[in-house]
């Protein structure tokens, strides 16, 4: 039997943005059957549903992630679920419970049980003051000042800590914004990239909460499923890092953005309300350097900016013209 048919995935926070689209894409790849989606509360989508097994979970809770993994026979876990920058700074210690209390139940579960292989995705959130802001190296002053961030930071050492006291084959990238069309992001920081999209099309305005001179290193999802499809698919001998991947796909200002939609769109406009995500944006890079993910798992995106605006707008306009956005 080939090696991706033996797989058993569990994807945690799959109706989440990245889960929901990571998981048909395992899907795709591995079989339906073998990939149950979880998620806490949110409902699935139709699709999500109709296309493979799906199981309520909370992560924080260890005996419901324990007995979905032992029902389905699970071997590999993509853990998703996660609270995001923004909602972090309101409840802090929910953000705490689910990103530390659930990675470590994972974690051990992983251990106890065996697991081949754990995914374990951290952020751009890891840097605050002291780290340079142009293209952040991997290795870097790691001092964020969101609980968020430092959620991602902890999660990161764990994670390794498992790799090297356990052999808990654990591994993850500091995804960057990741911008979608799918599912809208919840409570993050970098949720203005698709808000911005949505609004176009439906509105052709928008109102962006962070000023227009903004930077961000930002991502098209089928560049981050990719990166994340590849680096479980790495050979481990391969790997200097293991949780910590710097992954760049493209660096670009409101503005900017603003102007490659105008491309498509000539009559858009945006205006800018800075709310408290600004002190959170403002904390963060504004290019970082891959060159880790590059040599060590031949890491390379496909989007630009201009071609992922191509491409968001034409899907939106689809799902407007059919009644799906409201
Ligand atoms: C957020 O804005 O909180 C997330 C992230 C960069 O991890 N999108």
């Amino acid at each position: 039997m080939a090696q991706n048919e033996m797989k058993r995935i569990l994807v945690t926070g799959a109706v989440g943005q990245i889960g929901s689209e990571l998981t048909m894409a395992l899907r795709e790849k591995y079989g339906a059957d073998n990939v149950l989606a979880t998620g806490r509360k949110t409902p699935p989508s139709k699709e999500l549903l109709e296309s493979g097994p799906f199981e309520y979970i909370d992560v924080a809770d260890k005996a419901s992630v324990e007995a979905v993994v032992d029902k389905y026979e699970i071997d590999t876990i993509y853990h998703m679920a996660a609270i995001l920058s923004a909602v972090g700074e309101d409840k802090p210690w929910l953000c705490w419970s689910v990103n530390m209390d659930g990675l470590k139940n994972v974690l051990d579960i992983g251990v106890e049980k065996k697991l081949t292989r754990i995914f374990v995705p951290s952020s751009i959130a890891v840097w605050g003051p002291g780290a340079p802001l142009e293209m952040t190296p991997n290795e870097t002053v790691l001092k964020p000042t969101t609980m968020y961030g430092v959620t991602k930071v902890a999660g990161e050492l764990l994670a390794d800590y498992y790799f090297k006291r356990f052999g808990l084959d654990c591994r993850g990238v500091r995804y960057p914004g990741i911008i979608s069309h799918e599912t809208l992001p919840g409570g993050g920081t970098t949720d203005y990239a698709v808000g911005i999209y949505y609004d176009a099309v439906i509105k052709g305005s928008y109102e962006c909460f962070v000023r227009e001179d903004t930077v961000l290193p930002m991502m098209y999802m089928p560049d981050a499923i990719k990166a994340t499809l590849d680096l479980m698919e790495a050979p481990v001998e391969n790997l200097k890092h293991h949780n910590d991947f710097n992954i760049a796909a493209m660096s670009f200002s409101v503005t900017e953005l603003a102007g490659s939609i105008r491309k498509v769109m000539p009559e858009f406009t945006c205006t800018y309300k800075p709310d408290s995500r600004q002190a959170i944006a403002d904390s963060w890079p504004n290019s970082i350097d891959d060159t880790a993910a590059r040599e060590e798992w031949g890491w390379k995106p496909a989007f630009d900016l201009d071609a992922m605006t191509e491409d968001m707008l034409a899907n939106l306009r689809r799902k407007h013209e059919a009644g799906l956005l409201v």
